[in-house]
């Protein structure tokens, strides 16, 4: 049986990837950080409780990318064959009120985790997550070819990392793999992304909660898919023969005004009536128009992604107008379950994680 260590497990993505994994008979270690409040929302469905008897089908560990002992720590202890970073302060906007922050997270939290692994020797698959943001205001469409560009002090983490897990690819010969994926949105995304604040401000709206949304930029464009569908790519990298970079998207992009069109049109509602501009949600540097190319993930691991823009914005107001109790006017849950039939029903597995 196969261990996966993940950072930032409790994300969108972390989330996913349990999921998966479990599914896929893999014990699943994650690391979270300490809060004062509860931050294990997207994964609480899987846990279970030892003490009550039920076998423990993944395992949470507290750390921090900051933390360099947290990390030799948790990946002694584990001795996993994968690791997959997804930790990061991930959020655009707020790297410019949090650079240094952001840096010392998304940027050298990645080199910590790397030198924990060469340090201890651990002989793992490491997957990083990158992302379309390192292309910044590069010409669409974006490959792997495409020179980086980045435009925030995010971006600019990312940046580091990306290359310095390249360099422990070529130096220390680490078997390091980084997916630069274009953004990916679910039911589970963060809310104060674009997509989810629009979906559950639609919902909020039409159960009279809400008067109006508030937004930023509506012009810029973005390759947006689906979350699921974007892990188990991740995965697929750390399987094959060779490391390497792999461009993740969809290749059809939208501007976040399509976005509220669709999502407020799926109810019937007309955005124009209910969005109001707010200069604070502006970037002091904006990235325009990001475009995959991924022909290489077509080629190298047969991926393809299956939910187009449409789906996509139908499953998240499906699963905002649930949340509030409102009938869902669309197909999004069917689409959800005849597409995605199989793994992420990991619940039929069984998955032992008693070391
Ligand atoms: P997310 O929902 O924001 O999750 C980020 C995760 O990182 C959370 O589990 C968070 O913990 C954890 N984290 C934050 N700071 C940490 C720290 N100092 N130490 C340890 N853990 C920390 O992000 P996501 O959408 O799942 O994305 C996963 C990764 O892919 C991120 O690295 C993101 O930058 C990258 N990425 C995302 C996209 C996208 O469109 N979603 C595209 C390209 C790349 P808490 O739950 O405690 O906050
Ligand atoms: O949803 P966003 O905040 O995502 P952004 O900035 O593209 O970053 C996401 O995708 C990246 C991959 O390319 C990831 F690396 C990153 O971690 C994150 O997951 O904003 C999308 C667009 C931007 O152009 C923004 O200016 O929406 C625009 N926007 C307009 N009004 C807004 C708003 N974004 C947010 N968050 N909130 C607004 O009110």
């Amino acid at each position: 049986m196969k261990k996966a260590l993940i950072t930032g497990i409790s994300g969108q993505d972390g989330s996913y990837l349990t999921e998966l994994l479990l599914s896929k008979g893999y014990q699943v270690h994650g690391m979270i950080r300490r809060s004062s409040t509860f931050n294990t929302g997207r994964i609480d469905h899987i846990y279970r409780d030892p003490h009550n008897g039920d076998k423990a089908r993944m395992r949470l560990y507290y750390g921090d990318l900051t933390s360099t002992d947290s990390l030799q720590n948790v990946i002694s202890e584990v001795e996993p064959d994968e690791i997959y970073n997804l930790a990061a302060q991930s959020h655009v906007r707020v790297s410019f009120d949090m650079p240094e922050y952001t840096g010392d997270v998304t940027g050298l939290g990645t080199l910590r985790l790397l030198e924990a692994i060469r340090r201890t020797g651990a002989k793992v698959r490491f997957y990083q997550a990158s992302t379309s943001e390192l292309f910044g205001s590069a010409s669409p469409p974006q490959s792997e070819a495409t020179p980086f560009e980045p435009q925030s002090p995010y971006a600019a983490a990312k940046a580091y990392a990306h290359w310095v897990t390249q360099n422990y690819r070529e130096g220390y010969g680490v078997f390091a793999s980084s997916g630069i994926l274009f953004n990916h949105e679910s039911p589970r995304r963060g809310e104060t992304f674009v997509t989810r604040k629009i979906t559950r401000a639609v919902a909020a709206i039409l159960a009279g909660k809400q008067e109006h949304l508030y937004m930023g930029n509506l012009d810029s464009k973005r390759d947006w898919g689906y979350a699921p569908e974007y892990v188990e790519v991740m995965w697929r990298l750390l399987q094959h023969d060779e490391p390497m970079d792999l461009v993740i998207g969809t290749g059809e992009s939208h501007t976040v005004r399509e976005f509220l069109e669709e999502a407020f049109g799926y109810v019937n509602l007309d955005y124009q009536d209910y969005v109001r501009i707010d200069p604070q949600y502006f970037r002091p540097t904006e990235v325009d128009f990001l475009l995959a190319d991924a022909r290489k993930a077509k080629d190298v691991l047969g991926w393809e992604p299956r939910i187009r823009f449409k789906d996509l914005a139908r499953i998240m107001m499906d699963a905002d107008l649930e949340l509030l109790g409102l009938e869902a006017p669309g197909d999004g849950k069917c689409l959800l379950a005849e597409r995605f039939d199989g793994w992420h029903r990991w619940e039929d597995q069984i998955v032992s994680m008693d070391k």
